[in-house]
């Protein structure tokens, strides 16, 4: 608090002396294409119509604009979209198919509509964009009835109506609901009213501020302590298209490693080797499954970054070596602090490179972090990114697989801000600004640097990247989970809504440390937060030094079976996972999602912070409440499936299901076609055999199945396997057709293991591809109510006919 008190003061005029301005009326316009320059008194607004559905404002005060260059921003060339621009004395319209902007000229006020003229969003009459000295505000109106999602990682409730938020990456460890800032910035939101939404990115890494109808019911705003006026308005209506969009603009997710989806283990430290070995050897013998096992800040000699620990890590490639024998992946921290030590090279080539931070007279900026006294890279430098990357040489050749980077708000522990000093200077990719733009963007940065370090030691390899710090457009390098959260029920209810706001925020790659990294959960406690992590993409285990074990099985042998169970389950849906994952990649829709992304017309999601969809199909409704055994679930129209047993259910009401301690609720949409595999101790222990596939019957639907090598880059050549599943029911008979694949993959030769659910007779015959098969081949259980048919998968097209 005091901390954020003292930025306010730094950063913020105090508003008893705010000698704000807003814009002026509309002297002239000037047209060329999609481009509209409005003047007005000295200011200048600049409206670009980029698609039929995006809209960029830039506005000046003086006339005088920065340099267009934004770290989030990938997409730059739009080709132009089918539009007009007309002209009253009034006003200004700009028209798509998509949006009508009235440019309103006394004073100057921008309000978007729909294409049937019903606005949808418009700045505040008496305010609208406004300056006071270096600070900027944008000011809209804000109807009864709308509400407000998006910010990225933000604590507490995913709803933001009536609250208010700043963005400065800040390190707070055990944080709570109403801790804010925290470790990232994403300034883009969501509005929503009546079932419609439209978007706004307000592309500035300045300290800033939101306010959703706190000051004001019926006035919004956001604005930042410097920069320029700059924000792009997503006129949706659809939240996915919204979505779809700002990723196009800012970038999407590569698609992971295979591995990465699979279950993580860290605590703060597995130090020295031979804990690290009996820990794998632990899981391995104790038949629990997962893929990374991570090493905290102690592998390091003196923390020193890219160093090894001699006496804990003898031999580090050996030990590396050995762990991936045993099906591991080994994932290192590496944090932004390098030690001041002129016998340290990667310090003295920094320093003979010129790549760390500087005050504006030259003297280099030293913090105090974990190695004490330290210099830091300017990650705005290209030359220090590349010097950066550069170092990753010896832990890539040791065969690390996995990048953590912490600390990169940037936290320093000593100082007024705990982080660099508002007036060191940034190279800001030849700029030269100061600490107060490139804050926010510290953590992205480096997770560039990192990323395109990694990428030139391993070409052809996918990157696992984990970062704490980041801004919008960092799902182009890395994941990222929720920092230092505490073993508390509240932090686990948070686990859920930060993780599905960061997912709304184009960053699909989150999750929360299982567990809880901060204090001791009971076992009740950590096996509700393994469930969700079942869920959550990044499913990782972490805890702070000095407490106790917190894996998988140090909660005694009842709750080590459930725990295994559990991870189990991941594991079989991996296929599912994976497929979600590829389509965020492919989409910038997360496989987390919140209700209100797919059903932003039912009121009864407003809100709903404790259940969320899991990729196209699941609904996942997480116990998130000391001792409870049964779970309250608002199932969405249509019909839906328990996964547990199977049960169908009529949507669109509230219902109760048991969910006992070893039970998360899970719900399958009717016409789901679910694919998952046998289990392994590690994703890529064997290929996927059986592929199994389970159909939950409607009418007629159908999903895309996707795989290829889960490594490497060659699904961009064609290198992958997708064929089209569909299912389709009539009187006597029900349907599975797999179309042909397309792409170049092909799995290993295995079996397909096809299962019809809710199949209330035995069939007569059943078929594949018109030729009857023999009952060897199949199965119905009578009790299950369920068909199960076995046959070799194959890359033609092939047709499964349930007769009656
Ligand atoms: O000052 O590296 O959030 O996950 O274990 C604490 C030690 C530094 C903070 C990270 C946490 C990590 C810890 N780090």
């Amino acid at each position: 608090m005091a901390r954020l008190s003292l930025m306010l003061t730094l950063l913020v005029v105090s508003a008893a002396h705010a000698q704000w301005s807003s814009i002026q009326s509309v002297d002239s316009v000037a047209i060329a294409g999609n481009h509209i320059s409005v003047y007005a008194g000295r200011s200048v607004v600049h409206v670009t119509m980029l698609a039929e559905d995006l809209v960029r404002i830039r506005a000046s005060r003086n006339g005088q604009f920065v340099v267009d260059k934004s770290v989030a921003v990938v997409k730059t060339d739009w080709s132009l979209p089918s539009m007009s621009v007309d002209q009253t004395p009034a006003d200004i319209n700009v028209k798509s198919s998509k949006v009508w902007l009235r440019i309103k000229k006394q004073p100057l006020r921008l309000v978007f509509m729909n294409a049937k003229g019903e606005v949808v969003n418009e700045d505040d009459p008496a305010k609208g964009m406004a300056w006071d000295g270096e600070e900027i505000r944008i000011s809209k109106k804000k109807p009864d009835d709308e509400f407000y999602y998006g910010l990225g990682e933000k604590a507490g409730v995913m709803n933001r109506t009536g609250k208010s938020y700043t963005m400065w990456n800040s390190d707070i460890p055990a944080y709570r609901a109403d801790t804010d800032p925290l470790y990232q910035t994403v300034p883009f939101f969501f509005g929503i009213h009546r079932g419609t939404a439209y978007g706004i990115f307000f592309d500035n890494s300045y300290w800033s501020s939101f306010d959703f109808g706190k000051e004001s019911p019926d006035r919004y705003s956001f604005g930042a302590a410097g920069g320029e006026i700059n924000y792009y308005f997503f006129a949706g209506p659809d939240p996915k298209n919204i979505l779809a969009r700002f990723t196009e603009l800012v970038g999407r997710m590569p698609l992971p490693p295979r591995w990465s989806l699979g279950y993580q283990q860290c605590r703060w430290s597995y130090s020295p080797e031979s804990r690290v070995r009996s820990l794998a050897s632990t899981f391995r013998k104790k038949k629990i499954p997962c893929d990374v096992i991570y090493l905290d800040i102690d592998y390091m000699e003196g923390y020193r970054i890219f160093t090894w620990n001699k006496k804990n890590f003898p031999d580090p490639k050996r030990m590396i070596k050995d762990l991936a024998g045993q099906g591991f992946k080994i994932a290192v921290i590496v944090d932004p602090g390098i030690k001041v030590d002129s016998s340290y090279a990667v310090f003295t080539s920094g320093r003979d490179k010129d790549v760390f931070l500087k005050y504006p007279d030259g003297a280099p900026f030293i913090g105090t972090v974990w190695p004490g006294n330290c210099a830091f890279p300017d990650f705005s430098s290209p030359s220090a990114r590349k010097w950066w990357g550069e170092n990753f040489s010896g832990l890539v050749d040791a065969g690390v697989k996995g990048f953590w980077n912490d600390m990169n708000e940037p936290s320093v522990f000593d100082g007024p801000n705990k982080t660099v000093p508002l007036h060191v200077l940034h190279a800001d990719d030849g700029l030269n600004t100061l600490h107060t733009k490139n804050h926010n963007t510290y953590g992205m940065q480096m997770t560039k640097a990192t990323y395109d370090g990694v990428r030139n030691f391993l070409p052809n390899e996918r990157l696992f990247l984990l970062t704490r710090a980041s801004y919008a457009g960092g799902q182009r390098y890395s994941a990222a989970w929720t920092g230092d959260n505490a073993s508390r029920w509240d932090n686990l209810e948070m686990a859920v809504s930060m993780s599905l706001s960061v997912g709304l925020s184009g960053q699909p790659f989150i999750g929360s440390d299982i567990g809880g990294f901060i204090g001791v959960p009971s076992a009740e406690l950590f096996t509700r937060w393994l469930q969700l992590g079942v869920f959550t993409p990044l499913m990782r285990g972490h805890s702070v030094i000095n407490s106790p074990d917190k894996e998988p099985w140090s909660f005694g042998p009842r709750h080590e079976k459930i725990n295994r169970e559990v991870i189990e389950l991941r594991y079989k849906l991996l296929p599912y996972i994976y497929n979600s994952m590829v389509q965020a990649s492919q989409s910038g829709i997360p496989a987390m999602r919140p209700m209100l992304l797919e059903y932003p017309d039912d009121a009864a999601f407003v809100g709903e912070d404790t259940q969320f969809l899991f990729g196209d199909d699941l609904l996942i409704a997480p116990v998130l409440w000391p001792g409870d055994t049964t779970r309250e679930v608002q199932l969405p129209k249509g019909n839906w499936y328990d996964f547990w047993t199977e049960t169908k259910f009529e949507g669109g009401k509230r219902i109760v299901v048991p969910a006992p301690i070893d039970r998360i609720p899970v719900f399958v949409r009717a016409g789901a076609i679910v694919p998952t595999q046998q289990l392994v101790q590690y994703s890529d222990q064997s290929p996927i055999n059986p592929l199994s596939l389970t159909v939950y019957p409607a009418q007629v639907s159908s999903a895309v199945y996707y795989e290829d090598d889960g490594k490497t880059l060659d699904f961009e050549k064609g290198v992958y396997f997708q064929r089209d599943h569909k299912q389709t029911r009539s009187d006597d008979r029900l349907t599975l057709e797999l179309s042909n694949s397309r792409g170049t993959y092909v799995p290993s030769p295995r079996s397909l293991h096809v299962r019809f659910v809710d199949v209330p007779f035995r069939p007569s015959k059943v078929f594949v591809s018109g030729t009857e098969i023999g009952s060897n081949q199949w199965t119905y259980d009578r009790v299950a109510r369920s068909v199960t048919v076995r046959v070799k998968d194959t890359v033609a097209s092939s047709r499964l006919e349930l007769v009656w």
